[in-house]
């Protein structure tokens, strides 16, 4: 049995939407990060960092989005939502996760939490202000990447889901999106896809739940 740990509108969104692509039997368990679960005790016998997402399979754990979505693409090669292993198509793939991971997602992240970042009394401005231009830079960087193509590494993959939740947050966050054309064309394309949209369903219904 398959399991993913989410936490609603968290990056866990991204394997939740390649888990909905793949159409394989999954379980989705809300871990609410408003209300601490990830803190538990319970959950971090599950995930020591205490982050979603967590993925289970037959009783074996993987932490870490590079990984989880790498793992997923491969698990069933004829969805083709990863290059074969060991390739350097493969690890192209790998080369932007990666960026999303340790790039992107740290940089858009201060704005969520800005006093992880610098905890000086009146630095939440300047941990803000900084994080919108290493945003602005990493949004140009989709943008250019997704210039002529639907899809960030021509056909459709993991990445695109990992691409997916950044606009999203920068929506959320009230960010000024509009110079990025490209990307936003690219949030429509996913938005259109029912994988995604069974995603967003599963997890505002966890939401509501929650509430
Ligand atoms: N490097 C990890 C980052 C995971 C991560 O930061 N998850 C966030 C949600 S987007 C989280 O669980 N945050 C809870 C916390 O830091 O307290 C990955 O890519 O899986």
């Amino acid at each position: 049995m398959t399991k993913l740990y989410f936490s609603p509108g968290a990056c866990s969104m991204a394997p939740h939407i390649v888990l909905e692509e793949l159409g394989l039997p999954f379980e989705a368990v809300p871990v609410m990060l408003r209300k601490g679960e990830h803190k538990t005790d319970a959950y971090t016998a599950i995930n020591w960092k205490q982050k979603v997402p967590a993925l289970e399979v037959d009783g074996k754990r993987l932490t870490e989005n590079v990984a989880i979505l790498s793992w997923l693409g491969w698990s069933k090669p004829e969805a083709k939502l990863m290059p074969a292993p060991g390739t350097w198509e493969a690890t192209e793939a790998l080369s932007l996760l990666a960026w999303f991971s340790s790039g992107v997602h740290p940089m858009i992240g201060r704005f969520f939490r800005p006093s992880a970042y610098c905890d000086l009394p009146g630095s939440e401005d300047a941990v803000k202000r900084l994080a919108g231009e290493g945003t602005a830079q990493a949004f140009k960087g989709i943008e250019a990447m997704l210039d002529g193509k639907d899809w960030l590494l021509g056909d459709y993959s993991v990445a695109d889901a990992y691409a997916f939740i950044f606009l999203r947050w920068a929506n959320h966050l009230g960010l000024d999106v509009s110079a990025y054309t490209n990307y936003r064309a690219h949030g429509e394309r996913m938005l259109a896809r029912p994988a995604v949209q069974r995603m967003l369903a599963t997890e505002a219904a966890a939401q509501a739940a929650a509430a």
